[in-house]
């Protein structure tokens, strides 16, 4: 790993500090959980860890950077559009800190070790920084524009199967039980088929971080926020991989229909959820 990766006061250092530290006090309340509530609906669950662990991120973020802007999951009004709505208000921060404090809270709270936290930070828009951490595995993933994307100072690469049927995937069952769960799992029954596998082991993040590490030749999801993403997508990016919405175009903060892949099997699937949709 090059020293300029997480050297020195970088940016980097801190983010990768602040998953670190979270991630440990997080991993040391489960099983004591005390407060458990539901956000928007019964599907959207909240812990008092979920709440702590982002203060803590978000106090270190802004003593080291005290004139950068900070959205976390946490401190925006829960609802479908709260992601949107967040990045539309913030438009104007030339730096922008995206923390998901726990990706996959409800696998935390149930001791399902398959959770992470999710630290991004973007420049006028565009991620330049990205670190998702596994607690308990100890695994750290960091990714830098342009400098690559790494799991503890191994450089990563996406995975080289080049078509479906060699490929293992995984998606999420979406919170929306309306219009998205029933179009995904019109996805699923598609997809099923055509893999060689899937997967839906519920945190969004670190499934991106596993198509960037080449454990997963793809990942779709419907109806993600910005902080479900904003890491994952540059380690994806950066370990030579891609990412685009479900119909194949550019990526950006604001699109909540994604698809990341290592790039060989990236039009294959945009096309198969295509025709899913349309059946
Ligand atoms: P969370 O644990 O931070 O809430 C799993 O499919 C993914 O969906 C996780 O990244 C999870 O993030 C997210 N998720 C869970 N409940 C959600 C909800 N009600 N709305 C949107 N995303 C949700
Ligand atoms: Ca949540
Ligand atoms: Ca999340
Ligand atoms: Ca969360």
């Amino acid at each position: 790993q090059p020293e300029s990766i997480i050297g020195g006061k970088s940016f980097t250092a801190v983010a990768v500090n602040c998953a670190a530290k979270a991630g440990e006090w997080i991993k040391s309340k489960v099983g004591s959980i005390t407060q458990l509530d539901t956000k928007y609906s019964m599907h959207d669950l909240v812990t008092e860890v979920d709440k702590g662990a982002e203060r803590m991120i978000r106090n270190l973020i802004l003593t080291h950077f005290p004139t950068h802007s900070f959205l976390g999951e946490e401190g925006v009004e829960p609802g479908p559009e709260a992601s949107a709505k967040a990045l539309q208000e913030m438009s104007e921060s030339e730096y922008l800190w995206i923390v998901d404090p726990i990706d996959g809270t409800t696998n935390y709270v149930h001791g399902f070790p398959f959770y992470s936290v999710s630290i991004a930070l973007a420049h006028q828009g565009k991620v330049i920084v990205g670190v998702v951490y596994d607690p308990s595995r100890d695994e750290l993933f960091v990714a830098e524009r342009g400098k690559g994307a790494y799991v503890h100072g191994r450089r990563m690469q996406v995975a080289k199967e080049n078509a479906l049927n060699k490929s293992l995937l995984a998606t999420g069952f979406p919170a929306d039980q309306h219009v998205a769960l029933p179009a995904n799992m019109k996805s699923i029954q598609a997809l099923a088929p055509k893999v060689r596998n899937l997967r839906v082991a519920g945190s969004a993040a670190l499934h991106l971080a596993y198509v960037a590490a080449g454990r997963l030749s793809g990942f779709w999801e419907y109806n993600l926020s910005a902080w479900d993403i904003a890491a994952g997508s540059l380690l994806v990016e950066e370990a030579g991989g891609r990412m685009s919405d479900v119909a194949g175009q550019p990526f950006h903060l604001g699109v909540r229909n994604v698809v990341a892949s290592n790039g060989l099997v990236h039009d294959e699937l945009i096309e198969e959820l295509r025709v899913a949709a349309r059946t």
